[in-house]
């Protein structure tokens, strides 16, 4: 224990912070265990931390054995997988592999769920892929709140959505969206969940070969905005249900969804209006008259509008998926432009539903357009022309409701549920808090900056509990920045990103913690309450994850056994603590193998997996699971399969045979 008259001293140093949680604690239940809570202090002093830090670690501990409220679900870039990261403790709860192969959850290495990498849903293109790039994820939602059932996630690289079943937390399905080549817009899904949107963002031919040189650029490529069909049982996306608006060859880069006040309304921002391609001494960059502009444009999409039209028949079917010709969607009024500042990034639209924030990139401002005002200005067909494809140009100064000045590199806005938005700057490396208007309520000091907290470095997205539904929990916020700097020792060449966690109930708001992340790169993260999420614990005896149904090689204790017909050996195989059954799975070389293994476990946490040495073979099997793997038996020897995941006291003793005899032996 520190004397009094030292704690003071400290105390003064800390900024009187430890002397305030102090107070606070001592005489509650814990002040009489901590010794009049000057042992806080004490403990704060031998450890150096400053009074602020102390009591951000306070302010943020999840003790053991208690929980975190929050999980936030972050994309890992070209990891191609999620993240899911407890608030506020930020810890590292999970890894779910969804466009990679991972060798600890089994995914990709041969059983089936792992069969959604080279299964996919176009075989030319999946078969091929085992990684991808994940950038937006969106949990699915009902009345526009996440409801805690699916997430969809975008493959920025290879143009595909991969789909999410929160019951179990893994991978269900792949799919390649046609038409396009990289997607990054969206993912959003609709306030209901009746879709997940997916554009493009390089163009692509529209030529049956998907080849075209680039001198006709602006007549042969094109845009898609993707609107994937979610099938409300299973959250699965169904091709046949989609449909795609076809767009200009611009950047479709960000994308948001309406909601109550624009519901029904989707949002793409766009850059390269010029129709570049690139600088080449052969394609000088293709300059129109209309492209001397000083804005890009944002796309206003009636995807309600769109349906109707579909289901009029209105389309062409274009590679497995139907699709609204771009002079139909002019047309029949279902996409609208209005300029926005150039090489704009990220559209967020307000809780409320009633702004559409454009945050600038190159632009030290943020644009502010209001729904109402675009509403009006469609009915009105106040139009000032078209783009060079006749796309009605709604004039920017009939729809902007303010234009706020935050700073250098604006990308991307949160909101809080209070009137607050905030919005990352990566070239200044700060977040702006800053107020709404008077459509969400704030009539005192409307679009007006509040504060500015700096982040370490180069923020990229932010993330608020629910900060792009209709209600946001403006609790927490955590800024994902891409560099780490001098926050993180040295680890080699490559320095992981940094993930600052902050208290938004304050004011100004306060760092609290940080997660270095290392072997990702978070792009953009949602966070849900933990109450809404309801995730089996144990599988039904003998369920297939890839159908959520009891599987048909579902096999049973006493049922263990080897059938050899139609070519095949099938082994129906059991696992628990600590044996497989059977524990000899003799063959002859070139057999074809089929084996069916049932975790037969019904306790939590008891999960076995099934390694095959020299064969690229590793299922993990969580209680209750059933998983098939094919092989064949390729070459000669003895294989002395096992269970990778300690299991139990036995657990070095889980292990078999695969005996692969000679032909003939
Ligand atoms: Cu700003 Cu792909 Cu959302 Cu990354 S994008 S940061
Ligand atoms: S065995 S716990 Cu090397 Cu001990 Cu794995
Ligand atoms: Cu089962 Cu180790």
């Amino acid at each position: 224990k520190i004397p009094a008259m030292k704690r003071r001293d400290f105390l003064k140093v800390g900024g009187g912070v430890v002397a305030g949680a102090a107070v606070g604690i001592t005489g509650t239940n814990v002040g009489n265990n901590l010794g009049a809570g000057g042992e806080l202090a004490a403990v704060a002093s031998s450890r150096g931390l400053t009074g602020a830090e102390a009591r951000a670690a306070l302010t943020s501990v999840v003790p053991p054995g208690k929980y975190d409220p929050f999980f936030m679900f972050a994309s890992g870039g070209h990891s191609g997988q999620i993240s899911i990261i407890g608030i506020p403790s930020m810890r590292l709860l999970k890894i779910i592999p969804v466009f990679s192969r991972d060798s600890f959850s089994g995914y990709g290495f041969g059983t089936d769920v792992d069969g959604v990498i080279p299964r996919g849903s176009d075989p030319t293109k999946s078969n091929l892929l085992s990684w991808g790039d994940t950038h937006h994820p969106a949990l699915s939602e009902t009345e526009g709140r996440y409801d805690g059932r699916w997430l969809y996630v975008n493959d920025r690289a290879n143009g595909r959505i991969g789909m999410v079943d929160l019951a179990d937390y893994k991978t269900k399905q792949i799919y390649d969206i046609p038409n396009i080549g990289s997607a990054h817009g969206g993912v959003f899904v609709t306030p209901d969940s009746e879709y997940a949107h997916v554009s493009s963002i390089t163009p692509r031919p529209i030529t049956d070969n998907g080849y075209a040189p680039l001198e006709s650029y602006a007549d042969l490529y094109r845009g898609f905005s993707s609107w994937c069909a979610i099938d409300q049982t299973t959250g699965h996306l169904v091709p046949e249900k989609s449909f795609q608006i076809e767009l200009p060859p611009y950047n479709q880069d960000l994308a948001d969804m309406g909601k109550l006040a624009s519901a029904g309304y989707g949002f793409l921002n766009s850059f390269n209006a010029e129709l570049s391609v690139g600088m080449s001494h052969k394609n000088p960059p293709i300059e129109i008259g209309a492209a001397k502009n000083k804005y890009d444009y944002l796309h206003v999409i009636d995807w309600k509008k769109a349906e109707k039209v579909v289901a009029a028949g209105k389309i062409i079917m274009r590679n497995g998926i139907r699709v609204i010709p771009l002079q139909v969607a002019i047309s029949e009024g279902i996409l609208h432009f209005i300029p926005e500042p150039k090489n704009p990034h990220g559209v967020e639209v307000s809780p409320d539903g009633n702004y559409i924030v454009i945050a600038g990139k190159l632009d030290p401002a943020v644009t502010v357009y209001s729904i109402t005002m675009i509403k009006k200005a469609i009915e009105d067909k106040n139009f000032e022309g078209t783009d060079r494809y006749g796309v009605p140009i709604i004039p920017i100064t009939a729809v902007t409701a303010a234009h706020v000045e935050l700073g250098a590199g604006p990308l991307h806005t949160q909101y809080d549920g209070k009137g607050n938005a905030y919005t990352s700057l990566f070239i200044d490396s700060a977040i702006i808090k800053w107020t709404l208007g008077p459509d969400a309520g704030v009539t005192e000091k409307p679009f007006t900056v509040l504060e500015k907290i700096p982040v370490h470095y180069n923020i990229g997205h932010l993330a608020i509990p629910g900060g792009d539904t209709v209600a946001p929990v403006g609790t927490y916020m955590v800024a994902l920045n891409k560099w780490s700097l001098d926050q993180v020792q040295k680890l080699g060449p490559q320095h992981p990103v940094n993930l600052e966690l902050f208290d938004i109930n304050h004011t100004p708001p306060r760092v609290l913690s940080s997660l270095p992340l290392g072997g990702s790169e978070p792009h953009y993260a949602q966070i849900i309450s933990v109450d809404r999420l309801n995730p089996l614990t144990v599988y039904p005896p003998g369920t297939s994850p890839e159908t959520m149904a009891k599987s048909e090689f579902a096999t049973a204790s006493g049922q263990e056994r080897i059938v050899r017909a139609d070519g095949f050996v099938d082994v129906y195989a059991t696992v628990m603590r600590s044996h497989f059954t059977p524990e000899q799975i003799p063959v002859t070389v070139g057999e074809k193998l089929r084996i069916h293994l049932t975790n037969i476990e019904t306790a939590e946490n008891a999960t076995h997996t099934f390694a095959v040495p020299n064969h690229n073979l590793q299922a993990t099997l969580d209680p209750g699971e059933t998983v098939s793997v094919e092989f064949t038996a390729d070459r000669v020897g003895s294989f002395a399969f096992y269970c990778a995941q300690f299991c139990s006291a036995m657990h070095m003793e889980m292990y078999g045979w695969l005996l692969v005899a000679p032909a003939g032996a």
